[in-house]
This record gives structure tokens, sequence and C-alpha cells, in this order.
């Protein structure tokens, strides 16, 4: 495995162990989503917030049933997300719940100000929040539409590419 493709999992992995204690359980995808809900002030019965849930839930079951146990270490984390499949079946419906529950206006682009708070609840550093948006930001005008969003998420996902988010959060 190369060091860049350690690095994006890692990212990844921290970024899911919501309470830092060096695994990934249920309770870290389910306080996930809600810090999201509230960062966005989705009400309790938004569609959004339901999918949104949905799709951490999901997420979290394909690392549990995957692995036979309710506590995934980076390595079980590295191997379930890596194979073939995973995620289209589960990847994808989590980036599309979280572009989803961004746009809130609905105009189908997120804006800075629509990206801002999502990304700071999903345990980004605010100071990196400007550029991963700039990256996203393919066409350069200002405001990331769906499959600027998806194309951002999926190649984070993707080790046979270099994506923007690692390059982002990585310090070179
Ligand atoms: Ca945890
Ligand atoms: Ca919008
Ligand atoms: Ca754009």
């Amino acid at each position: 495995m190369d060091t860049n493709i350690s690095d994006r999992i890692r990212l990844r992995f921290n970024l899911f162990d919501a309470d830092g204690n060096g695994v990934l359980e249920e309770e870290d995808f389910i306080a996930l989503a809600d810090r999201i809900i509230q960062a966005v002030g989705a009400a309790e019965t938004d569609p959004k917030a339901d999918a949104l849930r949905a799709a951490h839930a999901q997420y979290w079951q394909s690392l549990q049933l995957t692995n036979a146990a309710d506590r995934i270490d980076l390595a079980a984390y590295a191997a379930t997300v890596s194979a073939a499949g995973w995620f289209d079946r589960n990847g994808l419906p989590y980036a599309q719940s979280l572009a989803d529950i961004c746009d809130r206006d609905d105009d189908g682009q997120i804006s800075l100000t629509e990206f801002q708070p999502v990304m700071e609840a999903a345990g980004f550093a605010p100071d990196k929040v400007r550029q991963l948006f700039a990256s996203f930001d393919r066409d350069g005008n200002g405001s990331v539409d769906r499959d600027e969003w998806i194309a951002g998420i999926e190649e984070f996902y993707n080790p046979s590419v270099s994506d923007t988010v690692t390059a982002v959060l990585v310090d070179a």
C-alpha cells in the first residue's frame, strides 16, 4: 500500500471516529449524522435529515456486517472500503445524502455558505474547508454543483486516482 492510499484511508477513519477513541462504532456514525443535521438547522422531520441518518446507518452496517464486529479498527476499515463495489453500494448513497443536506435552498448548487457548516460538522478543520471548496469547484464558477460534489467524494474513495481532499488535508 503506498503512502497516499494509507493517508487517505487514515484521514477518513479519523473523520468517522467522532469520539476519537481509535475505533469506529455505531455511536460514531449516529453522532456524526446528528452533528451535521444540527449544523444546518434541519428539522427532525426533514426528509434530508432522515436520508442522512439512513446513509450513515448503511455505511456503519456495511462495516459491522462485513467484519461481524461492533468495533472496527483501521485495518478492518481499510479492507472493507477498498473492496470492489463497496463505494457504489455504500459510499455513493452517503455522498448523495451529504450533497442533498448541504443544498439548503434546493437550487442544485452548494455555496460556500452551505458547504462550510456541513464540512466543519463532518470534522474538517475550518481553515481547510475553504480550500476544499475551491478544489471541489472544478469549473471555478463559485459554487459546487451536485456532480462536482459527488466526483470529489468519489475520488477521495478511489485509490487509483490522486484526490483533492487528501491533497488539501495532508500537508506537503
Ligand atoms: Ca469511536
Ligand atoms: Ca444551494
Ligand atoms: Ca462549480
